[in-house]
Parts: structure tokens; C-alpha cells; sequence
């Protein structure tokens, strides 16, 4: 039996000598990666946190102390210590474990994740909770180097003082978010790292462990020693001048040294920020010296199998055709570069490439800024990173009408990342802000055309959407140059009897295999409407199309609620002619994970479904 085998529980990790925590280490390196380069998921930043957890584990009892661990990606470990080993083979898939901790799966999870730099805060709402309720346990937050530097740690940091209260921040830095992390406080944890004045204190704080103090307060003492290392140095330290109180740099992949520390931090009653050091990848050479390409890896990709041009690469490329025209032309993303396909971009044009670290909201106001000055930036997010920054996008871009183009990746089901990743929102709340244009191409055409058409067509933001995957080429194109259609409307694109299919984006092959059941089954196939411009919607077309059928069914990879299916029954509701409205898309749920393809079944997104609505 091997050692991990032989633990089922927390406890069992407690039991451990400490002589025996490299083997279990290895051993969970071991299971981590061979299901990851099975199921797809984070390698590198799960391999770097082994020893991490295992000495939170061995030190705090998480059935009663909570733990908060920053995006998620890196808690593999922890999910494998905390019951969870014998399922975690189904990591990601339809009913199996998630990518990211979740309450719903196991007691020892205390906060859902998935969205970068909400550990610090839920953290202190935690501890808050605990001292005016009359509790009494331990709250610790886990957050990597990358997700410190967002605003909302930042007024998370600068909170805990006010809160001043016993919580602990352990910063696991590595020195990369995705990619190496930016910025001047990502310069300022290097030299924190470095500095002799702190490799001095660290020293101190060993040393302490060794003699826990007796009769004399923790703080007390360290305090003395903070200040005799002042007088010699004076470093200025982030932390410390927001008045949170901050030990380190540490080993991070030492488990004796983590855990002495750890027992240390536990006699202190503030705010305290450990500073340790790990390796992203720790322990599989490929992912050690490539940590940004195992990142977040799926199967497919480590096969090498050649991948169709998913979206976000053919958006990168007429990106880089229009910088290539216009020297006003500029790329913004945060943190995202590999996921957007932006590093052929980055390199072609530096000086017109932006890499904001993940700071959705700054990075959203700033690409505003550059368009009020002239510029023409294309902001590359996720549909589901865009949440993040909905205020920017109304208040700093639309409501005074300057003009950014948001390349809006991953809209629509994501798959395996589930319910904190999909995209889904975006069109119901663009919907709702004046002055945006939406809009959404079925192929790679259209996605050129409403690119390189934007700057001279469109005024205000134009938000482009395209979902997670391959991007067709050319879908019902008469030759291989004809025209898309016109800047603003919508096309037919099959005309047929009875009932028309409207649908855009990824919802247009659905509606095709609608056509060819129809005909299989001895149904009437229906029209076809490619909507192309969700907002504002081509009511002339709307109107024509929805007068002659009966029967109007709109499919959509967006949240029925506020989605273009009410935006079209409301307009047929206007036009009184009778014609019969009905809606599939995302229903009012938190989709789980899985395939695409399950989450499509899952809320009815199917040809057969469609086909069924036709007896209605
Ligand atoms: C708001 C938000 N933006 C972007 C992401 C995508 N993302 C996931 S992990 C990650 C990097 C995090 O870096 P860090 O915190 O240093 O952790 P590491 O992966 O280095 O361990 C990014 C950008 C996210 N999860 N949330």
C-alpha cells in the first residue's frame, strides 16, 4: 500500500512523521499529474503548492479553522488530503470533482472560487464573523503572487488593519501569474524576497519557534525584534506600511520550516502576512521549465494533436492584420495573454501591447482613457472576466461613448472550468447598456469583417463575442469572396416554410442541423436567421421574417433571462401578428461542469430539442 493510500483523512496527515512528508509529497505530484495530463486542468500551480498544504493541514484542523484559497487552481492537494482521493479521478467531468473548491463538495471547502483575489476579503469576513459571533478558530487565505497584485486584494490589504483581528494571508509567490507577473509591486516582492533585512527576520522567527515565548506577548516580542532590525535597515516594506504585520520570505517547499512558522502564526492575534517562496511546476521538468504552458493544460493540446484555429487565435491574427495597417491600433489584456492567443502580438508590437496583470477593471477605464486620447484599443477578456469591470464598461466607456473594441472570449459554456467560468451574462447586461453595440460572428469571416469594420462604422464601445473552441471558417457562403452582410443587420440564411430558427454565434450549426433533421423526419425545415447584431437588434428584418412564420424559435448560448429570445418576443408581442415565440438557452442555474457538449444537453441546446418545439 502506498503511503497515500493509507490516508484518508486530515488526520492521517497529522499522524504522519515528518521524516515521511517528502514521499507523500511525491506521491501526490504523482496522482496530480496523471490525471491532470488525463482530464485537463491547472498542473503547474497545483504542483507548486504540494507542501504548502500539507503543512496547513498538519498544523490547522479544517474541519473547524477555514481556510480560503485564492482562484482555486491550486488546491488539488488539498481536495486529494481531504477525503476526496478515491474521486478524484473524475476531476472535472459531469458529476465528478471540480477544478476549484466548492462547498457543495466537501465540508473543508469554506468559500467557492474561481475568479482571481477575493481570498483576502472573504478572509476577513470570515474572521469578522468569528469574533462577533464568539468563536473561536483560525482563518488562513492562500493567494498567489499574481492575484495579490488586483485591486481587490489591494482593498483587502488595506482593510485588515481596520478589521485588526487575527487572519492570516500566506502569500505562495512564484513569480508568475500565467505568464511572469507585472508591475511595480511585483517588483517589490523580488526585493523582498532578496533583502538581507528580511532574510535576518526570518531567521529571528525560526529562531522564536524554537522558543515560543513564555509569559511575554508574541507580538511583544517580535515587535522588538522588528524594531532592532529597523534601526539597522530601515527597508520600506508594502505590508508593513499598511500596518499588516509581515514575515518571510520562507521556503515554501520545506514542510518542517512551514509548519514551525505556521504554529508560530497561530500565537499571533493580527493581521500577518506570510511571504513563501515555491516553484510553479515544483517537481514535473516540463511544467518547472514551461510553467506558463502548464498552466491550465488540456489533453488534446499535450497530445500535440494540430487544433483546428480555435476562436481566440483568429481574433489574435486580424488583431495583428489591423495593427499591422494602423499605427493607432493597440492590444490590452489582463493577464490572459496565453488564453487569447496575444503572444505573436506581444512580440510584433511591444510598444502597442498591454499586459496589465489581472486588473479587468483598471485595464477596461485605461483602454477607455487610450481611446479618448486617439488610440484605437482592442480590449481581449473572457466574457466571464468582464463582470469584473461591468462599471468601467458603463460608466468610463459607453455612457461617454468611446470607442474600444472588446474581444469577448469565451462566451457562452466553457466546459470543464464550470459554473465560475461560462459566459453566459454578458449578452443580457450589454443588452441593457446604451450606447454599446453587440454583436456575435458565426464564422471567421464575419469575425474579420466586424473587426476591421469597427473603428469606421461603429461609435462607442462594440462588444464582439465569440465562444470558447474552433472557429468555423465560412459557414453558408455562397463563393469564398462573397460579401458579408451589411455593417448592422442580420441575414437569412435558409429560407423555409412555417417556422424560422434565429439564432448567432455558436447557436448557428445547431439551427443547420435543425434543417437536416427537418428534412430527415419529414418536418417543413425551417428558415434560418443569423442575428449577427444583438444589440441593437435589425427590427426591419426581425419584423419581415417574424410576420411570415408561425412559429419563431430562438437559440441562444446566453442566459434566457434578459437574453435576445425575450428581446424577440417582445418585439412579436409589438408587432401582434401571432406568431409563436419560443426560447432555449441557459436557464436560471449555475450550469455545472462538464463538456460543452453535456452542458449544451443540459439546458436543451440540441438539434432534437428544437425539432420537438415544432409540434409545441
Ligand atoms: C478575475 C480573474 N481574472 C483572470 C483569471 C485567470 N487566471 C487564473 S489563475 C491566474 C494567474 C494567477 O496567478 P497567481 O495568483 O500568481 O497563481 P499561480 O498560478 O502563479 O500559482 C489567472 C490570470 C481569474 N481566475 N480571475
Amino acid at each position: 500500500m502506498s503511503l497515500l493510500e493509507s490516508i484518508s483523512s486530515p488526520a492521517d496527515v497529522r499522524r504522519l512523521r515528518a521524516s515521511a512528508l517528502p514521499d507523500l509529497c511525491e506521491e501526490i505530484r504523482a496522482l496530480i499529474t496523471e490525471t491532470v495530463l488525463r482530464n485537463g486542468g491547472h498542473l503547474a500551480s497545483s504542483l507548486g503548492a504540494v507542501e504548502l498544504i500539507v503543512a496547513l493541514l498538519r498544523v490547522f484542523d479544517f474541519s473547524k479553522d477555514k481556510l480560503i484559497f485564492d482562484v482555486g487552481h491550486q488546491a488539488y492537494a488539498y481536495k486529494i488530503l481531504t477525503c476526496r482521493r478515491g474521486r478524484f479521478s473524475t476531476l472535472r467531468t459531469w458529476n465528478g470533482i471540480s477544478g476549484y473548491p466548492k462547498r457543495a463538495e466537501s465540508p473543508f471547502d469554506h468559500f467557492d472560487v474561481g475568479h482571481s483575489s477575493t481570498s483576502l476579503s472573504a478572509a476577513l469576513g470570515y474572521a469578522k464573523a468569528r469574533d462577533l459571533l464568539g468563536q473561536d478558530h483560525y482563518v488562513v487565505a492562500v493567494i498567489g503572487d499574481g492575484s495579490l497584485l488586483n485591486g481587490m486584494a489591494m482593498e483587502a490589504l488595506n482593510c485588515a488593519r481596520e478589521v485588526n483581528t487575527r487572519v492570516l494571508f500566506i502569500l505562495n509567490d512564484n513569480e508568475m501569474s500565467i505568464n511572469r507577473r507585472v508591475g511595480g509591486l511585483a517588483e517589490h516582492l523580488a526585493r523582498l524576497s532578496v533583502h538581507p533585512t528580511y532574510l535576518k527576520l526570518k531567521e529571528m522567527v525560526k529562531e522564536q519557534c524554537r522558543l515560543l515565548p513564555k509569559g511575554e506577548s508574541l507580538e511583544g516580542v517580535l515587535g522588538k525584534i522588528k524594531s532592532q532590525l529597523k534601526t539597522i535597515l530601515q527597508p520600506s516594506n508594502f505590508f508593513e506600511n499598511l500596518g499588516l504585520s509581515y514575515w518571510g520570505p520562507f521556503d515554501g517547499h520545506d514542510p518542517e520550516e512551514l509548519e514551525d512558522i505556521f504554529r508560530l502564526a497561530k500565537l499571533y492575534e493580527k493581521p500577518l502576512l506570510l511571504h513563501v517562496i515555491t516553484k510553479k511546476g515544483k517537481g514535473y521538468s516540463p511544467a518547472e521549465k514551461d510553467p506558463a504552458r502548464f498552466h491550465g493544460v488540456s489533453p488534446s493540446t499535450l497530445e500535440g494533436k494540430k487544433e483546428e484555429v480555435s476562436w481566440s487565435a483568429a481574433a489574435a491574427e486580424v488583431a495583428e492584420a489591423m495593427a499591422e495597417s494602423d499605427p493607432r491600433v493597440v492590444c490590452l489584456t489582463a493577464a490572459m495573454m496565453e488564453g487569447t492567443k496575444l503572444a505573436s502580438f506581444a512580440k510584433r508590437f511591444p510598444d502597442r501591447f498591454f499586459d496589465v496583470g489581472i486588473a479587468e477593471e483598471h485595464m477596461v477605464t485605461f483602454a477607455a482613457g487610450m481611446a479618448a486620447g486617439g488610440l484605437r484599443p482592442l480590449v481581449f477578456i473572457y466574457s466571464t472576466f468582464l463582470q469584473r469591470a461591468m462599471d468601467q464598461l458603463v460608466h468610463d466607456t459607453a455612457m461617454q461613448g468611446h470607442s474600444v473594441l472588446f474581444a469577448l472570449d469565451r462566451a457562452g459554456l466553457v466546459g470543464e472550468d464550470g459554473e465560475t467560468h461560462h459566459g453566459v451574462l454578458d449578452v443580457a447586461w450589454c443588452r441593457a447598456v446604451p450606447g454599446l453595440t453587440l454583436a456575435a460572428p458565426r464564422d471567421r469571416r464575419d469575425l474579420e469583417f466586424l473587426f476591421s469594420h469597427a473603428y469606421q462604422n461603429n461609435k462607442g464601445p462594440l462588444v464582439v463575442r465569440y465562444p470558447r473552441g474552433c472557429a468555423p471558417a465560412e459557414i453558408c457562403r455562397a463563393f469564398s469572396d462573397s460579401p458579408c452582410a451589411p455593417w448592422g443587420k442580420a441575414e437569412i440564411l435558409f429560407e423555409g416554410t412555417e417556422w424560422v430558427c434565429l439564432g448567432f454565434g455558436s447557436t448557428i450549426p445547431l439551427l443547420l442541423d435543425v434543417r437536416v433533421l427537418a428534412a430527415e423526419r419529414n418536418i417543413p425545415m425551417p428558415t434560418v436567421v443569423d442575428l449577427r447584431f444583438l444589440k441593437p437588434l435589425d427590427e426591419v428584418l426581425l419584423q419581415h421574417v417574424l410576420a411570415r412564420h408561425r412559429l419563431a424559435v430562438v437559440a441562444e448560448e446566453g442566459s434566457l433571462a434578459g437574453g435576445i429570445g425575450e428581446a424577440v418576443a417582445e418585439l412579436a408581442g409589438r408587432l401582434a401578428t401571432g406568431v409563436k415565440v419560443r426560447r432555449l438557452g441557459v436557464p436560471d442555474a449555475y450550469v455545472p461542469q462538464g463538456t460543452p457538449r453535456e452542458q449544451r444537453e443540459y439546458c436543451g441546446l440540441t438539434a432534437e430539442n428544437v425539432l420537438k418545439l415544432f409540434h409545441d
